[in-house]
């Protein structure tokens, strides 16, 4: 049977079966995707028997933390005041889920608290950056209820998260999208008062939307990726860079024969400070990842040198994996703007 994993505590995996009205089930892991080391997440599909997940269905998109997979949409929630909108955070929120391979619906929240002129121009400015990008806009006011049918008609059907920093408005957009009618552990405003805020990633259904209630995308620090991998996430700017005749060039230095360099004045300037600012992180990254795996070559070799003595090629491999380990910690490495 097929079915869809909602929500997951400890060992124990909730799935509702595809195709049919039905209660959650309780399943357990078979011993063989334990073994596979497979993690299973959130949103994922997977065959069951038994009360048993015994395979993993192909993932749409996946992402680590917090650990879903298969998002139809992102939405990603800004406010147009209090909080004022932060472009090279909301860059950091398209890049990331870009590079994951996922649909973003770009929120923007509090249009209460803007006269009629600031709301013109600051729609003029917003639509003028991200409509060529090819994203969704939408302006909201939860407060008063604006925007929320076309929001609604846009996530309608769809598996859904919200993005997006603590205070623009994303537990009171859902409350209003759903007038209270369901209830989110993660995104609720029962948070504010300091209640109980589960960890945990679990699929919430309205009217046929499902919304996945997460802790938030909070590590969002480019420190996955290689420093030349990163043009190719900003379409504004890849447009000219695929043309850089460098072939190496990440774009930055002031060679005016550098394509990206020569139309800079093309590319919205957050846009560019913030493909810098992550190209940074990425070149932190990759210099840490060498430099490990320098320092614990250097150290085997002088203990070689050293003491004459033979390697053994267990402690080799060992050496080999704690390489691996580092650079995986690394990756891992807690850093980067908070998310709610
Ligand atoms: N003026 C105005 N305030 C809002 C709006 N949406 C949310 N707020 C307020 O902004 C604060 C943060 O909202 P909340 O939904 O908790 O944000 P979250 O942290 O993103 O979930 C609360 O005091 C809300 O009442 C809005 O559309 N207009
Ligand atoms: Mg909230
Ligand atoms: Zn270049």
């Amino acid at each position: 049977m097929r079915a869809q994993v909602y929500k997951i505590h400890s060992d124990f995996y909730y799935v509702k079966p595809l195709d049919t009205e039905g209660e959650l089930i309780e399943c357990k892991l078979r011993e063989i995707l334990k073994k596979q080391k497979i993690k299973i997440k959130t949103g994922d599909f997977v065959e069951v028997e038994n009360n048993a997940i015994y395979n993993l269905l192909e993932r749409k998109n996946t992402v680590d933390r917090p650990a879903v997979s298969n998002l139809d949409m992102v939405v990603v929630v800004s406010s147009l005041l209090e909080p004022e909108i932060d472009f090279i955070q909301l860059n950091r929120y398209l890049t990331f889920f870009k590079y994951h391979k996922i649909d973003v619906l770009l929120c923007f929240n509090k249009d209460d608290l803007m006269n009629e002129k600031e709301l013109i121009e600051i729609k003029n400015i917003i639509k003028n950056i991200y409509e060529p990008l090819g994203y969704k806009i939408i302006f909201t006011s939860a407060l008063y209820n604006d925007g929320l049918e076309k929001f609604f008609n846009l996530i309608k059907n769809k598996t859904i998260a919200f993005s997006g920093l603590s205070g623009v408005g994303k537990s009171s957009i859902l409350n209003a999208l759903t007038n209270g009618n369901i209830k989110t552990g993660n995104v609720s405003l029962k948070n504010k008062r300091g209640c109980h805020t589960t960890r945990h990633c679990e699929i919430i259904e309205f009217k046929g939307t499902k919304i996945i209630d997460t802790p938030g995308f909070s590590r969002l620090t480019f420190d996955f990726l290689l420093p030349k991998d990163l043009d190719i996430l900003f379409d504004d700017i890849y447009h000219f860079a695929k043309n850089c005749k460098y072939q190496d060039c990440l774009h930055t230095n002031n060679d005016e024969d550098c394509n990206v360099i020569k139309n800079s004045d093309k590319i919205n300037k957050e846009r560019y400070e913030s493909y810098l600012k992550f190209l940074q992180e990425a070149k932190e990254y990759k210099q840490k990842v060498t430099y490990e795996s320098q320092k614990e070559e250097g150290t085997s070799k002088f203990f070689q040198e050293k003491t004459f003595a033979k390697i053994s090629s267990k402690k080799r491999s060992y050496s080999r994996k704690k390489i691996n380990q580092t650079t995986k910690n690394l990756h891992l490495k807690e850093i980067g703007e908070k998310d709610d």
